[in-house]
């Protein structure tokens, strides 16, 4: 898979990604719709919540066809995105046809244009009537998230392979369940508990109505999993307690969820979001600092993104290695970068591709790259500021803008090859 090209007299090394690899990028409902009044991520915008309102995000709700135009044009071969929960079932006892009929037609745009769409089921969101009833933590969560699920598979199963049940469990718990930032804005270990416990259930639920779904109507079998954040944890000085913080932060985050939900056999390719290192430093034997206290110093001089997250290529290799014993297909779902330097953002693509060919190499198999994300959008409560899109997004006019890394990787997508 190691080709030369010539340029100005340099042979080239070139790579070469398997020819059936799928190329992409991604977004979720929420970051780009627009107007997602149902859910509970609007209502604590409304109350003040985050730095600003996801008002008409990048009102991609309605330019959907326009937004797949340019990912023909850009050569992708795949998308991932979002159905959003709050808007297929807008109350307990009501689905809406409508906004039903809408995800067909958002599959079926890509599908026209020999996209494969990669639908995710849960990414962050959730109806505001779920959240009150007491959501992830209500001992009926998992019934009324798979009556959700039943809807959308009823609906789209013909026109879907890849399914991802929930975005970055561990992520969401955390943010919302234990340090209290997001919707519902809680602080309780005890509720965490219950949260996690729902969570993987759901999984492991939503896994076997896909596939019995899929069984029932003699369709070719889905491919199901989570999309699971995974940081590469590095000591920041090389001490025992560190090791041991590093030690347990990847059997905690990494790895205890992968465990779980293989050994229900209930992933059929795993799902990796990929962004960076957490350089762990740990000052004490205290649980918390084990946990969570990281490094804030500058090791090494390493680019960061507009967010102050390191461009750490190497983490995408040793995160990948380590899913070896999992004897699974990966899906990179999530990587990439907000910068206002384009040019910085073609480099972490770049580099970070370099990587993964290294893991496949090395024998992991690595079957798609959707990079985060198709155009700027919604940061979550860092509002609109990170500029993570491949397209720019000028949200005054709603112009999107092909920037110059978009094409680079348009490149890519098109012959499988990186220089
Ligand atoms: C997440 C989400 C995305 C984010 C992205 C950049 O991982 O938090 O899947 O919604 O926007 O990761 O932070």
């Amino acid at each position: 898979m190691l080709g030369f090209f010539f340029v100005s007299g340099i042979i080239q090394p070139m790579i070469r990604f398997p020819s059936d690899f799928l190329w992409g990028a991604a977004t979720s409902a929420h970051q780009v719709e627009g107007n997602n009044t149902g859910s509970d991520w609007w209502k604590w915008e409304q109350s003040g919540g985050g730095k600003e309102p996801s008002a008409a995000a990048c009102g991609h709700y309605e330019k959907f066809r326009q937004d797949f135009d340019l990912v023909r044009s850009l050569g992708h071969t795949c998308h991932r995105l979002s159905v959003e929960w709050s808007r297929i079932q807008p109350a307990e006892n009501e689905f809406s046809d409508q906004a039903i009929a809408h995800y067909k037609d958002v599959i079926s745009s890509l599908r026209e244009r020999h996209i494969e769409p990669v639908v995710t089921l849960h990414h962050f969101t959730n109806p505001q009537w779920f959240s009150d009833k007491g959501g992830w933590s209500h001992p009926d969560a998992v019934k009324l998230f798979c009556a959700y699920v039943d809807r959308v598979i009823d609906a789209l199963a013909g026109n879907v392979t890849y399914w991802v049940t929930i975005n970055e469990p561990l992520i969401y718990l955390f943010y919302s369940h234990i340090a209290g930032d997001w919707p519902p804005n809680k602080r309780s270990l005890i509720q965490a508990v219950a949260v996690r416990k729902n969570l993987i259930r759901s999984h492991i639920a939503a896994y076997r109505l896909i596939h019995a779904a899929y069984k029932k109507r003699s369709l070719a079998p889905p491919r199901v999993s989570i999309a699971h954040h995974m940081p590469a944890y590095v000591a920041c000085t090389c001490t025992i307690r560190n090791r041991a913080a590093v030690w347990l932060r990847n059997r905690l985050v990494n790895y205890n969820i992968l465990d779980i939900l293989s050994r229900h056999k209930t992933l059929d390719y795993i799902g990796v979001n990929y962004y960076s290192r957490t350089l762990v430093d740990a000052e004490s034997w205290s649980i918390p600092d084990l946990l969570f206290r990281s490094c804030c110093r500058n090791h090494e001089t390493l680019a960061k993104n507009s967010m102050g997250w390191e461009v750490y290529p190497q983490g995408i290799y040793e995160v990948l290695m380590k899913l070896r014993k999992y004897r699974l297909p990966v899906f990179i779902l999530e990587n990439g970068i907000c910068t206002g330097d384009d040019r910085l953002r073609w480099e972490y693509i770049r580099r970070h591709l370099l990587k993964v060919h290294e893991a496949i190499q090395c024998g992991i198999r690595v079957i798609g790259y959707t990079y985060w994300s198709l155009m700027d959008n919604f940061e979550w409560d860092k509002g609109f500021d990170p500029r993570f899109g491949l397209i720019g997004i000028d949200y005054r006019t709603g112009s999107r803008t092909i920037r110059e890394s978009a094409r680079n990787y348009s490149a890519v997508c098109a012959t499988s090859q990186l220089e």
